[in-house]
């Protein structure tokens, strides 16, 4: 059952699809005092959601602020992410789950304060509640899921691996990635472009010296079954004569500074506009911008930079400049010298830039600062729309920014983690929560994205990452090589991403059950075993569909670990490519995994396809079976 309750919003967000009358009743659980909503949680209660975020699974013990963040240290201290995901589930005493559709900054303090009292403060009071009861927490999602409408399902071959990189320049760095990858016999289905492929970091263009006869290129990659993968950011290039920034400058679609003048940022093509993804018309015309690559046989890309990541504002900049003069000629003790060191730190996503520019919604003029989280969110939507006019196939697309009503329109990867191994935990943990808002299709940069990787967080992070639905290994200019190739004996990489394609009759089937069943294709132990306390208190494992059950290795130089099984199961090992099973009881186990094994659990059967080199070699019909069918008490 899902209740609404009204609290004057002031725009229409479109997170939810369903429209459901407000309750005139007062709101359950909580007390509404001063603008702040207040529960007291029993004892025990777990509490789940919050999609992208840090810590665990269950999120009580933290406080989390839903506010788009461009943030590349991704450490258990941070309250935001990139994504603004305000739905959680209550499991205690009481159990239900509450969703608050509110665009601005949204503070959920989860037993922070109080370890007792969960607490959600909004900036100002206008906003909607749902609250959601079923009798399972499995439920409590399907509920809220079809309240959200219908995940984004993409290609069938979004389910292959892609190799990306920042720091791939030219048209030889991408074929290299497939030559490679060919060379080693390990499967490959997308690679992507950074934003080193445009011509001066301008949207939807191409840099011709570097990719010349781009559109044959594509048809070449096309021809190997890989698709090419270009990145687009939100700002656009402020540059006369660039016919992107002509049109959108003209018909007034970039977002306004208080006195009617384009905004200015200065992200990566410099000093830029930023597209009013709040106005249905900028929307549709930003969105048909895609047919210059669709055009050349693009069939995916990637949002980047839409939380919006400002680096600087050209007022604020001038401002800084200013202010550094006053330092000069001083002597500068330790306390100015930092402050004359953070001016320029200081400038980027300011509260200041985020309060200095509006859009036009249909509801009317709003500052950015009170619509924020929508941002990733539009462009995403902006871009599917589009993209279902331009393309008669399904396109694959995903974000960096996002919002509930984004999963809609498309994917989320998970940001700019490191080369860390607690990031391969924080990944898995992060796929629950992000499950329950509706992102399905996810994933992490394998490997990491900031930071140098060896080959073993390699193996490790593949071995969990190749049940994710995303599965891409991405790395930031600079650092070390990662691909799969990039480590000597390939080997091992090549038996565990093989691996993964022929698991995908499995998990392409269990995600499109989900997305048609509104269920959580990754989900915590305790939603599938709600009466085991033991499986409550594990955090390291995950279901994945219905069937399949994950506990990966997250620790360097660990060769094995101990795995909680709740019913009996079958344990599935790949080792050296060759794939045997065995049976394994209830309970705790100590199960070794040497590295470059790949160890899962099945409740059952689990059909099994041969190895293939791309989705589209892959052969869905004639298919083998692992495992045993196994009744509940044997
Ligand atoms: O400021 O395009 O998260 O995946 O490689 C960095 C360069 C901009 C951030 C993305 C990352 C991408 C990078 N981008």
């Amino acid at each position: 059952m899902i209740r609404k309750y009204s609290y004057s919003p002031m725009i229409n967000t479109g997170a939810v699809v369903k429209s459901i009358p407000s309750e005139s009743a007062p709101l359950p659980y909580f007390t509404l005092d001063n603008g702040v909503f207040t529960y007291k949680m029993s004892p025990d209660a777990r509490i789940y959601g919050l999609g992208e975020a840090v810590r665990g699974i269950n999120k009580r013990g933290w406080i989390y602020e839903s506010w788009c963040s461009d943030d590349p240290f991704h450490t258990e201290d941070k309250r935001s992410l990139y994504g603004a995901h305000n739905f959680l589930i209550v499991d205690g005493d009481d159990r239900f789950g509450v969703f608050i559709d509110y665009p601005t900054r949204l503070t959920f303090d989860v037993g922070y304060t109080d370890p007792d009292v969960l607490t959600i403060t909004p900036e100002k009071l206008h906003l909607e509640v749902y609250i959601i009861e079923a009798d399972t927490l499995r439920d409590i999602v399907r509920e809220f899921r079809a309240l959200i409408g219908k995940s984004y399902i993409p290609p069938v071959w979004g389910f292959g691996y892609g190799q990306s990189r920042w720091g791939y320049v030219n048209r030889e760095d991408i074929a290299a990635v497939a030559d490679k990858h060919e060379k080693a016999g390990i499967p490959i289905d997308m690679i992507y472009l950074d934003i080193d492929y445009m011509e001066r970091f301008e949207d939807f263009t191409v840099n011709g010296e570097r990719f010349p006869n781009f559109e044959s290129f594509v048809k070449e990659m096309k021809q190997r079954n890989i698709h090419l993968i270009p990145i687009i950011d939100a700002a656009v290039k402020r540059e006369e004569g660039y016919r992107v920034y002509d049109e959108g400058h003209e018909k007034g679609y970039f977002c306004k500074d208080e006195n009617g003048e384009d905004f200015v940022v200065g992200v990566w093509p410099g000093m830029s506009c930023l597209p009013d993804f709040l106005s249905p018309e900028a929307s549709r015309w930003f969105g048909m911008q895609y047919k210059a690559l669709t055009d050349a046989g693009i069939d995916g890309f990637w949002n980047d930079m839409n939380e919006p990541a400002l680096f600087y504002s050209e007022k604020a900049l001038c401002g800084a400049f200013d202010q550094l003069r006053e330092f000069e000629g001083k002597t500068l003790d330790a306390l100015t010298y930092f402050s004359a060191r953070d001016v320029f730190a200081r400038l980027s996503n300011s509260n200041e830039d985020y309060s200095a520019f509006y859009h036009n919604a249909p509801e009317g003029r709003f500052c950015h600062k009170d619509v924020h989280n929508l941002y990733g969110y539009k462009m995403t939507e902006s871009a599917m729309n589009a993209l279902k006019e331009l393309r008669t196939e399904p396109t694959l697309l995903f974000s960096r920014a996002s919002y509930i009503g984004a999963h809609r329109s498309g994917g989320i990867w998970t940001g700019d983690n490191h080369s860390w191994w607690s990031h391969i935990l924080q990944s898995l943990q992060q796929m629950t929560g992000l499950n329950m808002c509706g992102f399905l299709y996810s994933g992490s940069d394998i490997g990491g994205f900031n930071g140098s990787c060896t080959r073993d967080l390699l193996l490790r992070w593949l071995s969990f990452a190749l049940f994710t639905p995303l599965m891409r290994n991405h790395c930031a200019i600079g650092n070390r090589s990662q691909e799969a190739t990039a480590f000597g004996d390939t080997e091992a990489f090549r038996h565990i991403i093989t691996l993964r394609y022929r698991l995908i009759p499995y998990l392409w089937g269990e995600f499109l059950r989900c997305v048609n069943e509104d269920d959580m294709y990754f989900r915590p132990l305790s939603f599938d075993y709600e009466d085991d306390r033991a499986a409550a208190g594990i955090d390291d494992q995950l279901m994945v569909g219905d069937r399949l059950m994950i506990a990966p290795i997250y620790k360097q130089n660990t060769s094995g670990r101990t795995v909680y099984i709740p019913e009996p199961m079958n344990l599935i090992r790949m080792s050296g490519g060759e794939i045997t099973t065995e049976r394994i009881t209830k309970g705790r186990h100590y199960v070794d995994m040497p590295l470059g094994d790949v160890v899962f659990f099945s409740k059952g059967k689990l059909p099994l396809a041969d190895p293939a080199m791309t989705v589209a070699e892959l052969d869905f019909e004639n298919l083998t079976e692992v495992g045993e069918e196994i009744k509940k008490n044997s």
